[in-house]
């Protein structure tokens, strides 16, 4: 196999672009991509202070080394989610690749900072575990980023994650979800906008960028993402990919060309029916925004739990 640019010995082959790459020229046709996506998408200007959302994973370590190598001012927030010895992996993971170049990485951690984790919220608000994690997530991004005088977050959203969240939202019809996915929101009702700079590039693409920087991330996946529907649109996306390569790249951004301002309305109905929460001021359609309602029944559970324990 011979790299397609420069007829070196190729490491990979990408067959969306139905050709092969040395490291150096896969490296190049990644930090292209990355450029790209922010350029087309107006994404980030060099003036702008970046937060990147790290999981620890390859996609936010790779977005993260990817940004500063193409020149932005790039800081990087990591969560603590309190998901057992896979949130102390994934923070070990974040704070080496962070320390290792000496960058700026902000923690929060839910457990310590807002009293409960995802796995008791999950349970106290009759929630799965990744609609508690995903509302968490958003709300502490926004605001991490407000408070640290932020200009835009940046999560490492990939073409497959992208690709596969449009598939469940077009199987579903959730229309508004549809006028909002797009790969920049921008910053509106006191949120920071927020882009992502992967959705030219695959996962298959990002692990082996990460193995050629040498960046080490956390392989295994989060416990709490059996049942996850999004495993699945991912598995049912792939094996039509398999077939024909460059589906789910005409999928996703033949949406974004040709479809997704005919379902701008119904996003912004949405949000033009957002006040501020009545106990931290997030944005919200409600009195109260929905991490608010869900930390307070997280934090009720450890005294019901005690009751329960006393009977037996
Ligand atoms: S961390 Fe959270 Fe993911 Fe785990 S609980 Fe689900 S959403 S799977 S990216
Ligand atoms: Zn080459
Ligand atoms: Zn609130």
């Amino acid at each position: 196999m011979k790299c397609t640019v420069c007829k070196g010995p190729a490491v990979i082959d990408v067959r969306r672009h139905n050709a092969n790459f040395c490291a150096d020229h896969f490296l190049k046709l990644v930090r292209d991509q990355v450029g790209k996506a922010i350029k087309d998408f107006a994404m980030l200007t060099r003036d702008d202070r970046a937060l990147v959302a790290v999981s620890g994973g390859k996609d936010s370590l790779a977005v993260w080394d990817i940004l500063l190598e193409l020149g932005y001012a790039a800081d990087g927030l990591y969560l603590g989610l309190g998901i057992g010895d896979y949130s102390d992996a994934s923070g070990e993971m974040a704070r080496s690749f962070a320390s290792s170049r000496g960058l700026r990485l902000i923690e929060v951690d839910l457990p310590t900072d807002h009293g409960f984790d995802i796995p008791t919220g999950a349970k106290a608000a009759r929630r799965v575990p990744c609609s508690a994690c995903g509302l968490s997530k958003r709300h502490l991004f926004d605001e991490a980023a407000r408070t640290g005088g932020y200009d835009v977050v940046v999560t490492g959203h990939n073409l497959d994650d992208e690709a596969a969240v449009l598939f469940g939202n077009v199987l579903h019809w959730q229309t508004d979800y549809l006028g909002r996915q797009l790969p920049v929101l921008p910053a509106r009702h006191g949120f920071p906008r927020k882009v992502k700079p992967l959705v030219r590039l695959g996962e298959r693409e990002m692990a082996a960028y990460c193995v050629l920087r040498g960046i080490d991330y956390i392989v295994e996946e989060c416990p709490m993402a059996d049942g996850n529907k999004h495993l699945g649109y991912k598995e049912a996306l792939n094996a039509i990919e398999a077939t024909s390569p460059g589906t789910k790249h005409d999928f996703y951004f033949g949406f974004l060309a040709r479809a997704s301002d005919r379902f701008t309305p119904d996003a912004e109905t949405e949000q033009s029916n957002l006040g501020a929460c009545s106990r931290c001021g997030a944005p919200t359609t409600g009195e109260v925004c929905a991490f608010c309602r869900l930390a307070e029944r997280a934090t009720a559970i450890p005294v019901a739990l005690g009751r329960e324990g006393g009977a037996r």
